[in-house]
């Protein structure tokens, strides 16, 4: 439980004066909020392929990171230790779930059977890490987009043996994250989109992606999988259009194929922002249609306008994502650091400095959102800007049994409509102010 990480405590709660570069300072996992632990406020992850694998390669220039943790990559004994190390690192953090993609797990080999064989040694290897522990797998997915065979995507694809490849890849993903106990099922299509048109028939690759959806989903019940199968929206990047453009296009999806019983969303903040959304938009559509199943908690920098994967700083953000959720009635999954280190902060300390800001940034978000409800004056000025329709004719209306003619009618006895009531968004962001910083 030391040897990775040596020098590195096991992280606690200090409170806010704390200035201790290894304590938190508003993540207090037995504190309750709104009736509730913190810590089932906030169920976090660790994403496997950020904090395990990722070590800094970018486009320009090479790893800075190291991440063999004292083993030779690309063997099994590697991907031991990587089992190893992300436990210790949990552990000293709190952090009770996990996320994967099959190739993080171990290095992918040229046969699948010899990857599939690698794939159940590492799941019973940490299987045996997660007794005694109160670590879990939050969710599951398969990695079809890194392997070259994947150019086309991989539900997507023109190649009907590359199909056959993604379904067998997630088919072990699925039987790897029942065995692990995993809650949840992802697909990030990454690239399930197409850059033009020219070559593309997009009807054809949609009802194709349903049916591989629909085979996972009969083949996952079929072994047990009692969870939620969750779609992560993505605008962009890499492919330049991208089928599950943001919240709203992945539901009407799921909903065009009779695949909403299953589905879910897994909202990631970075992605949202990449729509052209806020974050909490993409809470919000997502939860209105009963949706809301997981959280990539993260986000990227304006500036930029790719996925940077930053840890999550911004308290508005998070506050609001956390206003969301409660109002929702929380996850059925939960907040997966889907976020990596700058490249410069390359050293073992900041993958922890990560994941304490990232974990304090959402303390403080539900601290903050809890203490917006209890105001209770944003929801009373909502509630309140539509209150015209509890008139009469407002109730009519709502009823579904108002026609055309009868609102034509009321219109021309009206003469002349009064304008609606302000919208007062300065004043409710001066609000929201006070409750944060006041
Ligand atoms: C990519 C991304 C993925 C998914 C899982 O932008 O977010 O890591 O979360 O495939
Ligand atoms: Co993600």
């Amino acid at each position: 439980m030391n040897t990775y990480f040596p020098d590195i405590p096991t992280v606690k709660y200090e409170g806010k004066d704390s200035k201790n570069p290894f304590a938190f300072r508003y993540y207090d996992p037995e504190r309750v909020i709104l009736g509730k632990k913190m810590k089932e406020h906030l169920p976090f992850a660790m994403a496997w392929w950020h904090n395990l694998c990722a070590a800094g390669t970018d486009m320009f220039g090479r790893d800075t990171a190291d991440k063999s943790f004292g083993a030779e990559k690309g063997t099994m004994e590697h991907a031991k230790a990587k089992v190893d190390a992300g436990f210790e690192f949990m552990q000293k953090l709190g952090i009770e779930y996990f996320c994967f993609h099959d190739v993080d797990l171990v290095p992918e080999a040229d046969d699948i059977n010899e990857t599939n064989r690698r794939l159940d040694e590492i799941s019973d290897y940490i299987l045996e890490k997660m007794n005694g522990t109160n670590i879990k797998c939050l969710w599951g997915t398969a990695n079809m987009f890194s392997n070259p065979r994947f150019m086309n995507g991989a539900g997507s694809t023109n190649s009907a043996e590359v199909y056959c490849f993604a379904a067998a890849q997630i088919k072990k993903a699925l039987e790897l994250t029942v065995k692990l106990g995993g809650k949840g099922y992802v697909f990030w299509g990454g690239r399930e989109g197409y850059e033009t048109l020219l070559n593309t028939d997009v009807k054809f690759e949609q009802e194709n992606i349903a049916r591989l959806m629909k085979m996972a989903v009969s083949y996952g019940r079929s072994i047990g999988f009692e969870g939620d199968f969750y779609i992560e929206p993505k605008p962009k990047e890499p492919m330049k259009h991208q089928y599950d453009f943001d919240a709203a296009t992945a539901i009407g999806f799921v909903k065009q194929y009779g695949l909403d019983k299953d589905f879910k969303m897994n909202i990631e903040a970075n992605h949202a922002t990449l729509a052209g959304h806020t974050f909490q938009h993409e809470l919000r559509i997502s939860a209105i249609n009963g949706m809301l199943g997981s959280i990539d908690a993260n986000q990227g920098d304006l500036l930029l306008g790719w996925d940077t994967d930053e840890f999550p700083s911004d308290v508005y953000n998070a506050t609001m994502c956390m206003y969301e959720v409660i109002k929702a009635g929380g996850l059925t999954g939960g907040f997966n650091f889907d976020a990596k280190n700058r490249r410069a902060s390359y050293t073992t300390e900041d993958m922890f400095h990560g994941f304490i800001l990232g974990m304090d940034t959402f303390a403080l978000g539900l601290i903050k959102a809890a203490k917006i409800m209890e105001d209770g004056r944003l929801d009373e000025f909502v509630k309140a800007k539509y209150s015209s329709f509890d008139s009469e004719i407002g109730r009519k209306i709502l009823s579904g049994d108002a026609t055309l003619e009868e609102l034509s009618d009321y219109a021309c006895t009206m003469k002349k409509a009064e304008l609606p009531g302000s919208g007062r968004q300065e004043y409710l962001e001066s609000i929201v102010n006070s409750v944060l910083f006041g």
